[in-house]
């Protein structure tokens, strides 16, 4: 299936690969970035099939945590209040604040208004009725092709935790993810809550590794995270988790610097990020080089580090601007560091998308901000005497945004 607009006429020259001149080079990048399909390696979607857990549509977009927590900066309204409202009431409450008494500038804000664009609704509407009309009408099958399709992904790998009390028995009595949505163990409870054996963690794993089939395993850990540590986690890691995804051919997804439920009346809008300690990662790559770590983390002041130790560790992956970097100074910051010192071995971004939608603009944001972050590199490379063929840049991005991963992960 293909999901990217189809490359332009021509392109190729009849199949003799095409040189490009330095002034045709950022035109040439912005083309292949919008017809190159990209995999989005983490999200948070799940597709219809299971049910209340597939967010999508006005209300859901406007109660997304990141908007909850401007919210909170623009209204006197308090967090208990807030939460004893009905879905819509809360998104009615939003998009008065943010949107209609306030200029929605922020990432976030932007996004919604640029996926009402996309689909031809008014931005500047002062209610939100004629946009739970359009949503409410949708065939959610075509609606996801189009989405899809709009957002330039061709599969996203959605978050899949085998101990959460609302997805497992999903899972258990035979849901189906069906085509675009690649599922992965997420198991923060199993290493960060629980009081699991390393034999029934195992268990646990191998059950749902042949259950779900996961892309990738993967946790979020705190800022304070250490390995090897002398606690649970540790031991997990060493004698459950890391040898299975060796075993399966799979990485282990690390997503450091995660401080948790700073504000906990702000529910999930209430977490923040904190600079860890990368030796961790030292020992890890280091003790288990028979495995691959996906890696990202939370906190600006880590990037650097993070570049360097991708170059002493060809098992490690640096991927995406997480969370609260996902903004395009950072973005950019960050992109152009790690092509300096990485060149295209890393994973430049995922979406972390919780709702349907969201996938359009996190996409469309993302190609803006690249687009002439990778011109740049080819022009200076040009300048510096090399000649950039358009096929080139083709498969350098094709190898940004699915190659790269499918080389770490034998299920995909
Ligand atoms: O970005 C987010 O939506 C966060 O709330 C988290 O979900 C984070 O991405 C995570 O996967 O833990
Ligand atoms: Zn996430």
């Amino acid at each position: 299936m293909y999901y990217g607009r189809r490359p332009q006429q021509g392109v190729y020259n009849g199949g003799v690969p095409t040189t490009l001149r330095a002034s045709d080079i950022p035109a040439a990048v912005d083309e292949i970035l919008t017809t190159t399909p990209f995999v989005d390696i983490h999200t948070h979607l799940f597709p219809p099939s299971f049910g209340r857990l597939a967010l999508s549509g006005i209300d859901e977009l406007l109660t997304y945590h990141y908007l909850e927590a401007e919210l909170f900066r623009f209204s006197d309204v308090r967090p208990d209040q807030y939460w004893a409202l009905t879905t819509p009431q809360r998104a009615d409450l939003v998009w008065k604040t943010l949107f209609v008494e306030n200029s929605p500038v922020s990432e976030a804000t932007r996004g919604v208004i640029a996926v009402l664009t996309a689909f031809g609704l008014d931005p500047a509407a002062r209610s939100l009725v004629g946009f739970r009309r359009f949503f409410v009408a949708q065939d959610s099958t075509a609606h996801i092709r189009r989405v899809f399709e709009l957002a330039g992904v061709s599969e996203v790998v959605m978050t899949n935790d085998p101990l959460d009390p609302e997805e497992a028995p999903l899972w258990e009595s035979g849901a189906i993810p069906g085509e675009g949505f690649r599922p992965s163990l997420r198991i923060d409870r199993l290493l960060n809550e629980g009081t699991w054996t390393a034999k029934d963690a195992r268990q646990l794993l191998e059950t749902w590794s042949r259950r779900i089939k996961p892309v990738y395993m993967a946790v979020s850990l705190p800022d304070s995270f250490a390995f090897p540590e002398t606690n649970a986690r540790t031991v997990l890691l060493r004698e459950a988790v890391l040898p299975l995804c060796r075993d399966l051919g799979i990485p282990l997804s690390l997503m450091i610097g995660v401080r948790r439920q700073v504000n906990p009346d702000l529910r999930s809008a209430g977490d923040a990020s904190g600079r860890a300690d990368l030796r961790a990662l030292e020992a890890l790559c280091g003790e288990f080089p028979a495995n691959r770590f996906l890696v990202s983390v939370l906190s600006r002041e880590n990037q650097h580090e993070l570049c360097v130790y991708a170059r002493k560790f060809s098992n490690l992956l640096p991927f995406g601007c997480w969370w609260f970097l996902n903004n395009p100074s950072i973005v950019e910051e960050i992109t152009r560091e790690r092509i300096e010192m990485l060149g295209t071995s890393f994973i430049p971004q995922h979406s972390d998308a919780r709702v349907l939608e969201q996938l359009i603009y996190k996409w469309r944001n993302t190609r803006r901000t690249l687009a002439p972050i990778l011109a740049n590199a080819y022009r200076t490379l040009a300048r510096d005497g090399r000649v950039v063929m358009r096929d080139e840049i083709r498969r350098d991005v094709e190898r940004l945004f699915r190659g790269n991963f499918a080389a770490f992960s034998s299920q995909l």
